[in-house]
């Protein structure tokens, strides 16, 4: 019987319905000429899926160059492509948005992808604001690695070992290792085509979750030391101030992951941490609830991401933001507590 994670196996065991859109697969496969970008503060998600897909059409002898409107995660020369990655990337006629939800999540890349002859937006997250001519978006995907995953499959086009590496990458981030509820039958598979077609799971998993720099570690232990209750225990709240980030020697790319931490609390509704991402006074805001629509909250201050987790920024002071938020999310609550 053949190994069914064996690089010849051109197929899943399982099938699924939302395959790539026919007008997609033609344009990648008749156009020459091709951008690809991520959101601002790229994941790995968007790192992951942006890499692959611009390995899949330079394999295809396409130009292609990627570009993300912030700078990408330390981490992120570990994965193969980082010579796709362009600082300053020039109009290419198909400009693709991966893993945005939305075009406005490209920042100040957004004009790029207005101005192409052919504008596309890849994505699993639910947001309705669409503006490409051609979408292939799917909610229930677990990660947008998955979706390039589906077209490179689609097309015919080889499992290369940069490829399997870069979407191993995007699921797997996606996914928290295989621990969220994404974590599907899908991304499994997924990953195991990848793990036998040269993506390392323990080299990904020990550079992503294996290590951190020392700024990270002690940014987080003076959130966790500031961390509060409000609501009658059913927020749990920490912030990271100015002076934290000075103390700790550390810089808005050390904050990630912090309120993943947070979540760990038991018998909470609703997770927050606030983040000063600059000197000015300026906050950024991280939601994470199975409870409570993050996304909606968000929303309403003017950010956005999924139902579980999702994020916003307003001007300081802190206290002001803070009252604010609690105020709306003591609206959005349920009546009865979990007990
Ligand atoms: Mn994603």
């Amino acid at each position: 019987m053949m190994n069914p994670h064996s690089c010849d196996d051109a197929h899943l065991a399982a099938t699924y319905e939302q395959t790539p859109p026919p007008d997609l697969l033609a344009l990648l496969e008749e156009q020459d000429d091709f951008l690809l970008l991520g959101h601002v503060n790229p994941d790995g998600d968007a790192v992951g899926s942006v890499l692959a897909l611009a390995h899949m059409l330079r394999d295809m002898g396409r130009t292609v160059a990627a570009a993300f409107p912030s700078p990408p995660p330390r981490w992120w020369t570990d994965m193969p492509g980082a010579d796709l990655v362009q600082d300053n990337p020039r109009q290419a006629p198909v400009v693709i948005a991966l893993d945005c939800d939305g075009a406005g999540r490209l920042a100040g890349l957004q004009p790029l992808h207005a101005a192409a002859q052919y504008s596309v937006e890849i994505d699993h997250h639910s947001s309705t604001d669409r503006t490409s001519d051609i979408l292939y978006v799917d909610p229930a995907a677990g990660a947008t690695g998955i979706l390039v995953f589906r077209i490179i499959e689609a097309l015919g086009r080889p499992l290369t070992s940069a490829i399997a590496t870069c979407i191993y990458w995007a699921v797997a981030t996606d996914t928290g290792f295989f621990r969220f509820a994404n974590t599907s039958t899908e991304v499994l598979e997924i990953c195991a085509r990848c793990a036998a077609c040269g993506a390392d799971p323990h080299s990904i998993a020990h550079t992503n979750v294996g290590i951190r720099p020392l700024p990270h570690l002690i940014l987080k232990g003076r959130a966790l030391v500031g961390l509060e209750s409000y609501l009658d225990g059913r927020v749990l709240a920490s912030a990271i101030g100015p002076e934290d980030f000075v103390a700790a020697g550390a810089d808005r790319t050390h904050v990630e992951e912090i309120i993943d931490d947070i979540r760990l609390a038991e018998n909470v509704d609703i997770y927050v941490l606030f983040k000063a991402i600059d000197l000015d006074n300026r906050w950024e805001v991280s939601l994470r609830s199975s409870v409570v629509n993050c996304a909606q909250v968000a929303r309403d201050f003017g950010g956005g991401g999924h139902a579980e987790a999702a994020g916003f920024t307003f001007d300081g002071p802190l206290e002001k933001g803070r009252t604010r938020l609690l105020d709306a999310l003591s609206k959005a609550l349920p009546d009865h507590h979990h007990g």
